[in-house]
């Protein structure tokens, strides 16, 4: 689910890391010159060279020395020369002594391991010229254009992609970076921040309210309404079986009159299901089969009375009318769109009109199972300042998943 969004964001995260590592380390080789700086890094190479070097210095100058020295002197070095030619035959001591030298020249574990580490110190920091770097919006700017565009392409809305970025510039713009790992934690959690703003919407618990209406002596109703196709009757399916679990009994108002077999695909759900279903002849009025419903549910002491609609194109003003006919007759506690996750911005935009046309509580999304953008889950509650209340999963009764913000940042980041 929504694995092509993830993907966008996780490639941002990467990005700017490297970026940022990047223009840290050529800010660092311009102050290559500190000499305390320079001479930790020196390599173990560096160092046995440096070694020898000077040793040659001091042979030279040894030497120069010695040519100085007068003729006298001069026999005398020539005798301790030849002297020194039986101190060449060492004892065994000297030569276990000798031994230990070369030993101690040749790069022992501990030495590798030096070097290892300093490797390993680069690799996790890359700041190893430079203490730390701040932030600008420099860094930042064209890696966070880029995910606007990506955003975009994934039918993120464009307000809603505008409101990420510039969240994420403003968490970003200033923060003190040490080491690159900073980069990558800062970016994630800006990240986080922004998809949870967007996320922010007053949310409703339906379970919290039927309880409420059930201590007046009355059922909660709710309508569903949305385009043709989306999945409104098989979400009625879904939300019954989900709130039959939690010990609460629906009716279904079969108020798709419209659709030839509307009548007869859900008379099959409810079947299936075992729940009571409350219907009139094709062509019959919507808001009467509501009506009746509800004063069944009433009579009957059900806790909850779901209507299906017919699908409408929010285009079809007659239809869009009809839609708030039944609102005024039933008179529902809450209308609940539902819209094709997979429509991303149509989505967006069929939300806005039937909000306009009925004033929605709230939203549920089908086929998020199949929906890698998630460019509708992540905009349709922003812009009509409504909760997304479940995702449908599946086509199967069981398919459906109520929707936390937090779940959904964990989803994506
Ligand atoms: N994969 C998947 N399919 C779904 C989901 N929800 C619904 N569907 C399928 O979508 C198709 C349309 O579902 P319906 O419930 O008939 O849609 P509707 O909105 O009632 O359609 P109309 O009555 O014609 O307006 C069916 O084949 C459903 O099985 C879902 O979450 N995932
Ligand atoms: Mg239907």
């Amino acid at each position: 689910m929504f694995n092509a969004l993830k993907k966008k964001f996780n490639s941002t995260v990467g990005k700017l890391t490297d970026k940022v590592s990047r223009e840290a380390e050529s800010e660092g080789l311009k102050n290559e010159d500190k000499p305390s700086e320079q001479s930790a890094t020196l390599s173990r190479e560096n160092k046995i060279e440096k070694i020898s070097s000077v040793e040659d210095d001091l042979k030279e100058v040894e030497a120069e020395e010695k040519s100085k020295l007068p003729p006298s002197e001069k026999e005398k070095e020539v005798k301790s020369e030849s002297k020194s030619f039986f101190s060449r035959f060492k004892s065994k001591e000297s030569i276990q002594k000798d031994e230990k030298e070369v030993e101690s020249v040749k790069p022992t574990t501990q030495d590798k391991s030096i070097e290892e580490e300093e490797l390993d110190g680069d690799k996790s920091s890359i700041f190893s010229f430079i203490r730390e770097k701040t932030l600008s919006e420099k860094d930042v700017e064209d890696i966070l254009w880029e995910l606007e565009m990506s955003l975009l392409e994934s039918d993120v809305a464009l307000e809603v992609a505008e409101t990420i970025i510039s969240s994420v510039k403003n968490d970003l713009v200033g923060k003190k970076i040490k080491r690159s790992s900073d980069v990558e934690d800062y970016t994630r959690q800006a990240l986080k921040n922004a998809i949870s703003t967007i996320l922010d919407v007053e949310s409703i618990n339906i379970e919290h309210l039927i309880n409420k209406k059930k201590a007046q002596g009355e059922p909660l109703i709710i309508m569903f309404v949305g385009i043709n196709g989306t999945g409104k009757t098989t979400t009625i399916a879904k939300v019954s079986t989900y709130f039959i679990k939690k010990g609460y009994t629906p009716v279904i108002a079969a108020s798709d009159t419209f659709r030839a077999g509307a009548i007869e695909q859900i008379t099959h759900h409810a079947e299936t299901i075992g729940i009571k279903i409350i219907k009139h002849k094709k062509g019959a009025d919507p808001a009467a089969v509501a009506f009746d419903a509800v004063s069944h549910a009433k009579a009957q002491k059900k806790d909850l009375v779901l209507i299906d609609t017919a699908g409408r194109m929010q285009t079809n003003i007659n239809l869009m009318d009809e839609m708030a006919k039944i609102k005024r007759v039933s008179r529902p506690d809450l209308i609940i769109f539902v819209g094709d996750s997979l429509t991303g911005n149509d989505a967006v935009a069929q939300a806005m009109k039937f909000n306009d046309t009925v004033n929605l509580d709230g939203i549920i999304l089908t086929k998020a199972e199949a929906d890698a953008k998630g460019g509708a889950a992540l905009s349709i509650g922003y812009v009509i300042q409504k909760p997304i209340l479940f995702l449908g999963t599946g086509q199967s009764y069981d398919d459906l998943i109520e929707f936390r913000p937090d779940w959904m940042v964990d989803q994506l980041i």
